[in-house]
């Protein structure tokens, strides 16, 4: 007989997200927690009634009370789904962790919390093998022991660990220490692993599922979970990539030669299939403008900021064409001397001050926007 699960991790639920507006922070967080819910109706629509979480569910040890109980109200609130959940780096299990504290903060029945590396039966002749991390940095193989670990004859092996794998990345750049064929060597039908923030398959039978709701910008397809599926013996598991993911994270560098070419942009993005407000973009622009365009960008970026979620335009690499027109800063005084220093040190080939000097040039401009109450520059009201 088959037996299906949804399998996640990397929740962080917690996670403060200090390098974001307050209001922002709060909605992604938010966010979070509601993956919790898409999680369940995901299982709810394949009829599956098993979740299994490998890994940093909650984000640090350092958590209120109420950051503490969120995930666990949210996961009681699906009673048709068990919950299985391991510790990660994030969340390991020391002593006095939230993992010795469930029963006070009212863990609901449908959780399953697999704390010791033993066998656990989630349903019948189905066995999930876990590796639970018990510090931030287990310096050994987690899930060495899966391949010495008996279970009865015919029952359906899973095994579900938090860390890197050998030969892959983790999230915290330290080397990798589950073995890349545990799955092969301990007999199990799939290991769920956890730690890297995007789905991705190490073999037939060894995937991370990445979060299902991303947290960074970071292009490593995140925003899933995996609804997976054991056939019969002797089958590789059938796994489906389920899309969970409230806010699409994107970092992207455009290379600018003229205005257009943001306007290019910004259609390539609204034609992503994701609503614009749910976009969080992170951008750097590159490149030579003209006076006209530089002052455009500005207006262009206000106006997509507030379209979007968040956008982070990061203009240090934009430049002057040589040869401007520089009358706008007046034909003679000092605004229009240091407006021709400026232009010449910013467009002055190998001059290690150049970005500088556009920076300057270009604050220089859109003050001088701001003076006149709007750009007066010819043209400048017609680039949309
Ligand atoms: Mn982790």
């Amino acid at each position: 007989m088959n037996f299906s699960f949804i399998h996640t991790a990397d929740w962080q639920i917690g996670k403060p997200f200090r390098n974001f507006p307050e209001r922002l922070a709060g909605r992604l967080e938010e966010a979070r927690l509601d993956a919790i819910d898409r999680l369940a109706e995901a299982a709810q629509a394949r009829g599956i009634r098993h979740v299994l979480v490998a890994g940093d569910i909650w984000d640090s040890d350092r958590l209120s009370s109420r950051e503490e109980r969120q995930p666990l109200v949210r996961m009681g609130k699906h009673a048709d789904v068990t919950w299985v959940l391991i510790p990660g780096n994030h969340d390991a299990a020391r002593a006095g962790s939230v993992w010795s504290r469930l029963a006070n903060l009212g863990a609901p029945a449908n959780v399953v919390a697999l704390v010791e590396p033993r066998p656990a039966e989630i349903a019948p002749g189905v066995v999930v093998l876990p590796a639970p991390l018990i510090s931030r940095r287990p310096g050994s193989d987690p899930t060495a022991w899966m391949d010495h670990a008996e279970t009865g004859a015919g029952t359906r092996r899973i095994g579900l660990a938090h860390g890197s794998v050998q030969g892959f990345g983790s999230d915290d750049g330290s080397e990798g220490i589950i073995d890349a064929a545990r799955a092969k060597r301990a007999g199990l039908e799939y290991l769920a692993l956890g730690d890297w923030h995007g789905a991705i398959r190490i073999n037939a039978r060894t995937w991370y599922s990445g979060t299902p709701e991303p947290d960074r910008f970071k292009d490593n397809e995140p925003g899933e979970a995996l609804a997976v599926t054991l056939g019969p013996a002797g089958a590789d598991p059938v796994v489906e990539r389920i899309a969970t993911g409230r806010f699409a994270w994107v970092d992207d560098e455009v290379d600018v030669a003229t205005i257009q070419d943001l306007d290019r942009f910004a259609t390539t993005i609204r034609r992503r299939g994701v609503v614009l407000d749910r976009i969080m973009l992170k951008l750097r622009l590159k490149g030579r403008l003209s006076l006209v365009d530089l002052i455009a960008v500005e207006a262009w970026r206000d106006r997509f900021a507030a379209e979007l979620q968040y956008l982070d335009c990061d203009t240090r690499s934009l430049g002057l064409v040589a040869g401007l027109d520089l009358d706008v800063f007046g034909t003679s005084g000092e605004l229009r001397t240091a407006a021709t220093t400026l232009t010449a040190l910013a467009s002055a080939p190998d001059e290690p001050r150049a970005a500088d000097a556009s920076e300057a040039l270009r604050q220089l401009l859109s003050i001088l926007a701001e003076v006149r109450d709007g750009p007066q520059v010819p043209d400048a009201g017609a680039v949309r």
